[in-house]
């Protein structure tokens, strides 16, 4: 098979990449390493800023989203007990967020390419990439055949490597060319998801001396919640009672009366790591999402940065196509970084704000609190947490 651009990895950014592209009338195929259902199973982000919106729309897959998602202009935060909001709307001009998950942000983007009956290969296995140091890149996976082993090449003009942080794009990069910077947590978030209403119509960020906990939700009827849990925790630990039960002890009086409880749909611990690869350009393979970077999810943005990654990528490739100018492409690596690097600032330091590191003792506990008191009762204050909050527009500081 031969096209022009192949793309490694059919989660959010693969299959956005491959939505821009197709209506640009660029040719790509996506090869992913699991199937359909696999990739839709796994719960994750679930806000998204305007940015991930407009591009939904740009990508033609935005009219579930609008007709379901919802609109939150602000969110609380909660510590010493008590809940303040964050009227992001008011701080930032009108700016809001979306609650829309991940799962239904892929489904949408998966039927549009089946409606257009553009190729996905699922449950490519040994997927490898080659060449790309050269103008005839390849990418090789197993496939069929007795054993499913039947060897398939696909001839390319690039590479997206959109395989996620464990994918063989950034780890198939030459060593002496590639920078990483990484952070890790010593903490995970454990992760349910059930079909109860939503404690509060917004989110609810909390700090609390038992550690952090979020309020977070699907739809009216399906809530998801997070809480901050020792990374030597195992699943398995936790039954539904437990969580709800230290959910509750995180909470505000409020909260914890209003909290509908119900049987878990999906349980898991999610490790928290900062995470940055530079550059993100290999001749003619580039990475994009969270094959280059991750952030911890206190700040919302790893979907929201995997978009714009791939809005600047489709861009650089248009350009490349259709004006035969290579100045995307060369610039690529540097436009990202600045804004994921203004993103992993902020995702980091709201962790830290929020989260109990029991190194820092109880005094530690008190200069987030005078720190989170600081931020409420001063417009300056909760400006900053909201900008940061809403994200950056995607001509950010030109
Ligand atoms: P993905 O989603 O990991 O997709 C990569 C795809 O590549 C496939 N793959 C391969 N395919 C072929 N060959 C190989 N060798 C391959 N290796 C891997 C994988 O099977 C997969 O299908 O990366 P992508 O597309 O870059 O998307 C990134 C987002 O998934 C991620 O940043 C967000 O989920 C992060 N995140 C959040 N982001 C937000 O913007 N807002 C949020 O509210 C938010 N909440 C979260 C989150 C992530 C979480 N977890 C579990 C880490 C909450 C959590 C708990
Ligand atoms: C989610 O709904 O999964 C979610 C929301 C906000 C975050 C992280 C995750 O900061």
């Amino acid at each position: 098979m031969r096209v022009q651009v192949a793309i490694v990895g059919g989660g959010p950014a693969g299959h956005l990449l491959g939505q821009l592209l197709f209506k640009a009338g660029i040719d790509a195929v996506i090869i992913e390493r699991q199937s359909r259902d696999y990739v839709l199973g796994r719960i994750r982000a679930g806000v998204l800023e305007q940015v991930c919106i407009d591009l939904m729309d740009e990508a033609g897959v935005g009219q579930r989203m609008h007709a379901e998602g919802l609109v939150h202009g602000g969110f609380d935060m909660l510590f010493k007990g008590e809940r303040h909001r964050i009227d992001m709307n008011h701080l930032t001009g009108g700016k809001n967020v979306m609650v829309y998950g991940q799962t239904e942000v892929t489904r949408d983007l998966m039927d549009a390419r089946q409606a257009a009956g553009l190729t996905t290969i699922y449950e490519a296995s040994n997927v490898t990439v080659h060449d790309f140091d050269t103008a005839r890149p390849r990418v090789r996976y197993e496939k069929d055949g007795p054993n499913g082993k039947e060897v398939h090449e696909i001839e390319c003009d690039f590479i997206a490597g959109c395989d996620g942080f464990h994918g063989v794009c950034r780890a198939s990069a030459p060593r002496s060319a590639i920078r990483e910077y990484e952070k890790i947590y010593p903490f995970g978030w454990l992760g349910i998801l059930s079909d109860t209403p939503p404690v509060h119509e917004e989110l609810i960020y909390a700090n609390s001396p038992r550690g952090f906990a979020l309020c977070s939700q699907r739809s009216a009827t399906r809530s998801r919640y997070y809480l901050q849990v020792p990374l030597t925790d195992k699943v398995e630990d936790w039954s539904d009672e437990a969580f709800w039960q230290e959910l509750r002890l995180r909470l505000d009086p409020e909260a914890r009366a209003k909290l509908v409880t119900g049987p878990s749909i999906e349980k898991s611990i999610a490790p928290l790591r900062s995470f940055v690869t530079e550059p993100m350009r290999f001749g003619r393979m580039f990475l994009a999402g969270d094959a280059a970077h991750i952030v911890p999810p206190t700040g919302a943005k790893g979907l929201n940065l995997a978009a714009t990654d791939v809005k600047y990528l489709s861009n650089a490739l248009i350009e490349f196509y259709q004006d035969k100018s290579e100045a995307g492409i060369d610039n690529y690596s540097e436009r990202c970084l600045r804004r994921i690097w203004r993103a992993e600032r902020f995702s980091w330091w709201f962790t830290g704000l929020m989260h109990r590191f029991p190194e820092n003792g109880e005094i530690g506990q008190k200069f987030q609190e005078a720190e989170l008191d600081y931020l409420i009762h001063s417009e300056a204050g909760a400006r900053s947490v909201a900008e940061n909050y809403v994200g950056l527009p995607l001509d950010f500081g030109e």
